[in-house]
């Protein structure tokens, strides 16, 4: 399958690049970046939500899922980028929010006024004394449950109240949604993304549900493989390039969702190894990452996805999370070194790698300092629940430093210029001060550079059928902060070692001499080989090939 030889580029497109100077990103933006886009080797890049939108969750509010948003465009620029990307050879996959839709969609306000053929649309029930039919949280901190007076009833909502929950059992609403697939196929469109899959199948008794996260209920729902299978073979996009976000799924389901046997998707997104820095499994209490858990999942997930036929996207980044090298790598002394390592290790695992717009650059968290400074709904909500959990301003405000959402949607920084090169306006939100180094012209012209690393890693893939094809199995080294893993293939094996230790370390790996494809030091830093044990320099990375 072609997906399996692929790049994937994410662009969040209101902080990519404006091209009108109104301070926001834009579908000509988008336009005006292809070459160098081209020049990276990506081969689809999926842009997030550029729908009509209210904007309370930056566009996965979708009030119309077949116009744009005037704010990033039109039809005819959108028309444009798809053409002009094409002649590139890049395909756009375009991002489908169908759990939800705004509340400023015309279905959920035809609901609002009592049509019970658009309640139907919606998930909406009777409460209990005066409360919501069950005590659930939605993903932002709030209840899951809005109360609409005239009607006397409250919809569900599992992420903003601004984003009521789609009815799938309604058979009008997946027809509806397929219609909107078929649209943008129609445009010329490569492959999709869709929005929380694995939540739209809400429980077949949901009232006797119990209380919680709304999301832990609805995950991987009785009737998700069959909706999958249904919207995907009714819209003949089998052979495209499609990729569920899968929040909190098991690894039996995404086998069973990614497996060309099932017809479902060519892929799924899963995060279990971005909550390794989760205290107690809290996003908002901080802990350094967990490296031996992060580990074990890694080869846990990669060994049975690879004996069983599932296929997972690979990534550390995207508009969700904060930035890697501020989080698992080292921005300091070592920030060249360890981006160019987390890079290693995705790109050489079993899977189809994404890059998260800036991630190619080593991009950093935002380090706002103050609350005003921030945009995301998620973190605002949360700041409150902070300081109400009792934490100071200050320990609140760190906490958000490290783990806002607005840290990865910082404006990508393409020059030492004004605002970075993002715009001639005022930016929508704060570029972090580093822009003076990290940025694209700067490491064009080093030849060292992230960028140039990123480069090289996405074209040994098209140069080396084991970086797709070979199976995979993770090796023992005796130092829980050196990962290995070797590939392998028709006799062929890559061995990859990627030290996320800012220390020397020592490691056992029985390395047989081979073609070095790459390290992230000079030659003469390689790992060396003393009686069997590797001697590892800070954040060494580095892969053979036999
Ligand atoms: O995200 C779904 C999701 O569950 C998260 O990644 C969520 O943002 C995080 O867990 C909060 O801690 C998707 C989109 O990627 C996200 O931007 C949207 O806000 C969300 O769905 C709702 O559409
Ligand atoms: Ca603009």
């Amino acid at each position: 399958m072609e997906h399996k030889n692929s790049v994937v580029y994410q662009i969040y497109v209101k902080s990519f690049y404006d091209s009108n100077g109104d301070g926001i990103g834009d579908l000509n933006g988008i336009r005006a970046k292809l070459p160098y886009l081209k020049s990276l080797g990506v081969d689809y890049i999926w842009v997030t939500p550029f729908f009509p939108s209210p904007m309370f969750d930056n566009g996965y509010d979708v009030a119309d899922y077949c116009a744009v948003n005037p704010m990033f465009g039109t039809m005819a620029d959108c028309e444009a980028m798809i053409a002009e990307a094409d002649k590139l050879g890049i395909g756009f996959m375009f991002d489908m929010v169908f759990n939800h839709t705004s509340w400023d969609h015309e279905w959920f306000k035809k609901a609002l006024t009592g049509d019970p053929e658009y309640m139907d649309y919606y998930i909406f029930r009777d409460g209990v004394d005066g409360k919501p039919p069950l005590d659930w949280t939605a993903s932002f901190g709030t209840p899951a449950w809005e109360y609409v007076p005239n009607l006397d009833k409250w919809y569900l909502h599992l992420f903003d109240k601004s984003q009521p929950d789609l009815n799938w059992e309604n058979p009008k609403v997946r027809d509806a949604l397929k219609d909107v697939i078929r649209f943008w196929k129609g445009k010329g469109v490569k492959g999709f993304r869709f929005d929380v899959l694995n939540l739209v199948s809400k429980p077949e008794h949901l009232e006797q549900c119990g209380s919680g996260s709304g999301a832990s209920y609805c995950k991987d729902g009785h009737r998700i493989h069959e909706f999958i299978r249904e919207m995907v073979t009714d819209t003949g996009i089998e052979n495209m390039v499609t990729v569920g976000e899968m929040a909190s799924t098991t690894l039996e389901n995404c086998i069973r969702y990614s497996n060309p046997e099932s017809r479902e998707l060519a892929m799924c997104f899963n995060f279990h190894h971005l909550k390794v820095d989760y205290k107690n499994g809290d996003k908002w209490a901080l802990m350094p990452p967990d490296l031996a858990q992060l580990h074990g999942i890694f080869r846990q997930w990669q060994e049975e996805m690879s004996r069983r036929g599932g296929w997972n996207a690979v990534f550390w980044c995207n508009h969700d999370q904060p930035r890697i090298v501020s989080r698992f790598g080292d921005e300091g002394e070592y920030w060249k070194q360890s981006a160019k390592m987390l890079g290693t290790f995705i790109h050489f695992l079993r899977g189809t790698p994404y890059v998260y717009q800036g991630e190619e650059l080593g991009m950093t968290n935002a380090h706002y300092t103050t609350i005003e400074q921030y945009n995301d709904v998620e973190c605002i909500n949360y700041y409150k629940i902070l300081l109400e959990r009792g934490l100071s301003e200050q320990d609140a405000l760190e906490v958000l430093a490290q783990r806002s959402r607005d840290n990865s949607r910082t404006p990508m920084q393409w020059s030492a210029g004004r605002n970075a090169g993002f715009t001639d306006g005022s930016p929508w939100l704060e570029i972090p001060a580093n822009y003076s180094f990290i940025n694209v012209e700067a490491e064009e012209d080093d030849p060292d550079s992230i960028l140039h690393y990123y480069r090289t890693l996405i074209k040994l893939r098209k140069e080396y059928p084991i970086i797709a094809e070979g199976e995979v199995r993770f090796l023992e080294t005796g130092n829980e902060r050196v990962f290995a893993y070797e590939r392998s293939l028709d006799g062929q094996r890559l061995t990859v070692v990627c030290s996320f230790s800012g220390q020397n370390e020592a490691a056992n790996v029985d390395l047989k001499p081979g073609t070095l494809l790459l390290c992230n030091g000079a030659s003469d830093q390689m790992a060396r080989l003393e009686n069997g044990t590797l001697a590892l320099r800070p954040y060494e990375a580095f892969a053979v090939l036999n």
